[in-house]
């Protein structure tokens, strides 16, 4: 095997975001543009030199080619070995698995999430920590200042052994071991949850519609749902992973996965909807015409825990991001248990998790997740809502109805604003931030100021501080605004504008949520200015 050291120079916005570095295809495409960013994650975490790494992606367009230029790297800058999925694919939860499982040093996630794949989608690359866990944000900052300076890589010149087929080959003395993507993902799932009574729930008669959206999951779902727990054949859809996920957007929430909205609204829906997106860890989750938000989820799923064997008797404590509705936080108090608020990206409950302080972590962006692994998990969402209607009984729609009855219901929303020029969201979002100090105490669309801060975080574990999150505007009567914008787009600027309205245990749940967000709605209208600063009078998407 030929080595070849190649002089490069660095590329600027080689700047990991929320989850890694996204961005166009293209880009990603452009001579050097993998290869520098790939030498500068072995060159700021220490280099690759004997170490181990899981090597997979979501199989968008690009993955295949990437992979063969990370393993033809990692070879050439003296790696041990690599474990890699099966043609290249693996879901990021069973990547974040493997890395623990195996004990590596690290693994390297080919994804751009929910985001569009093809020639005109999106790509990205995250480096997952030996925890399993998205790299925090000194890893980050690290591999992004070797981007800054980087003067060559380094990668092997031959053709490279088959990914396509199990079984183990070498590049140099690197060894390449080609694995299952499902086996060692199942294994776990089946320590975790309570298979024989999902079993027994398939066998008489509750009926499922999964939608793979033509992303990761499909080969997951399709083994772990049809195959080993006895869904009718059929129960799981759009299940072929396809380049460009069938022309889609694999994120799962009610304006992408229509296909599934549609069955579950339809006439002789089935008990149970649930949808995953491009790289397997987000979830959406659905009863009978009933969206359950991201938010609720989070508190069921806390509230009803002890039904799955791993989680009886076992919360330490649950964790949400900062926009996340404060439904769970009423759970954990119930509980007894403590409810941390950290910042947008799940690589900040990696600490919380190590340590043992967090069990159950949870995000309004579709994600939910546990200790078992340091990512959230799309496909164990929905195991662990099998398992509680399996053991509880109760139908999804009365279960999160006598919920709301017991602790009060959290209406919410997101609106977001797409593709905005950076200067204006910039604009807008220090306009925001110059008024906070003088906003408690007034009156917003009749809504009274109660706090009004812009979010800093200070890690319970390493005392890391970090600041800047998202501003958050809280109401007296517990309604909330929360303003941010996005790290994953990959064109101008995403404001998120985060709605959320208390209404308690003896109110009236059944109102229409942006009906009863009306009043929210406004005020962060009035307080952000968005029309103004984005030139547009609703949001593009509302989920
Ligand atoms: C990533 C992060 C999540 C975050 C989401 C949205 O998810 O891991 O923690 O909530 O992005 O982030 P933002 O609001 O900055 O766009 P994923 O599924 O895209 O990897």
């Amino acid at each position: 095997m030929n080595f070849k050291t190649v002089q490069t120079k660095p590329i600027d916005g080689q700047k990991p975001g929320t989850s890694g570095l996204r961005k166009k295809t293209s880009v990603f495409r452009q001579p050097g543009y993998l290869e520098n960013f790939v030498q500068s994650i072995f060159d700021g975490t220490g280099g690759a030199a004997g170490k181990t790494y899981v090597l997979g992606g979501d199989g968008r367009f690009f993955n295949t080619d990437a992979i063969g230029i990370i393993i033809r790297m990692a070879a050439a800058n003296g790696a041990a070995r690599l474990i890699v999925g099966q043609g290249g694919i693996l879901s990021t939860p069973a990547a974040s698995n493997l890395i623990r499982k195996y004990g590596t040093d690290g693994g390297i996630i080919l994804s751009a999430s929910h985001n569009p794949g093809g020639e005109n989608g999106d790509f990205g690359v995250k480096f997952n920590a030996a925890n399993g866990g998205p790299a925090p944000e000194k890893l980050t900052d690290a591999i992004h200042k070797e981007t800054t300076r980087i003067a060559q890589y380094k990668i092997a010149e031959d053709d490279i052994g088959d990914i396509g087929k199990i079984g183990s080959f070498t590049v140099g003395s690197t060894q390449v071991d080609v694995v299952d993507p499902v086996d060692d993902y199942e294994a776990l799932m089946q320590d975790l949850f309570d298979f024989d009574a999902i079993r027994a729930l398939f066998a008489g008669g509750f009926r499922m519609c999964f939608d793979a959206m033509h992303a990761v999951t499909g080969p997951y779902a399709k083994r772990i749902l049809e195959g080993s727990l006895g869904a009718s054949e059929g129960s799981v859809i759009n299940a072929v992973p396809s380049p460009d996920f069938g022309g889609g957007h694999p994120d799962p929430n009610p304006v992408w996965a229509k296909e599934v909205v549609e069955t579950m609204e339809g006439p002789d829906a089935p008990d149970f909807g649930a949808a995953s997106d491009g790289d397997g860890d987000r979830n959406m989750i659905m009863g009978r015409s009933a969206f359950v938000s991201p938010s609720d989820s989070l508190a069921l799923l806390t509230a009803y825990a002890h039904l799955a064997p791993a989680y009886s008797g076992k919360l330490s404590g649950v964790a949400r991001s900062m926009p996340t509705s404060r439904a769970v936080d009423l759970v954990a108090e119930r509980l007894g248990i403590p409810c941390f608020e950290t910042p947008t990206g799940w690589k900040f409950f990696g600490n919380l998790l190590d340590a043992g302080m967090a069990t159950l972590c949870g995000e309004e962006s579709a994600g939910t997740g546990s200790d078992h692994i340091r990512e959230k998990d799309g496909l164990w969402a929905v195991l662990l809502w099998l398992n509680i209607l399996a053991r509880d009984g109760r139908d999804i729609v009365q279960l999160r109805a006598d919920h709301w009855r017991s602790f009060g219901r959290n209406y919410y929303s997101r609106h977001d604003y797409e593709e905005i020029p950076t200067e204006d969201a910039n604009a807008l979002m220090s306009g925001l931030r110059a008024k906070l100090p003088q906003l408690p105490g007034t009156t917003v669309a009749g809504l009274q100021v109660s706090a009004a801060d812009d979010f800093a975080y200070l890690d319970p574990v390493d005392q890391s501080l970090t600041e800047a999150q998202g501003v958050r505007i809280t109401f007296t009567d517990g309604s909330r605004v929360v303003l941010r914008l996005s790290g994953t787009g990959t064109q101008g600027a995403t404001l998120r504008v985060y709605l959320e309205r208390f209404v308690d245990s003896g109110g009236d749940h059944a109102q229409d949520v942006q009906a009863a967000l009306a009043p929210v709605i406004e005020a962060a209208e009035q307080l952000a200015q968005i029309a103004k600063h984005t030139g547009r009078s609703t949001a593009d998407v509302i989920t």
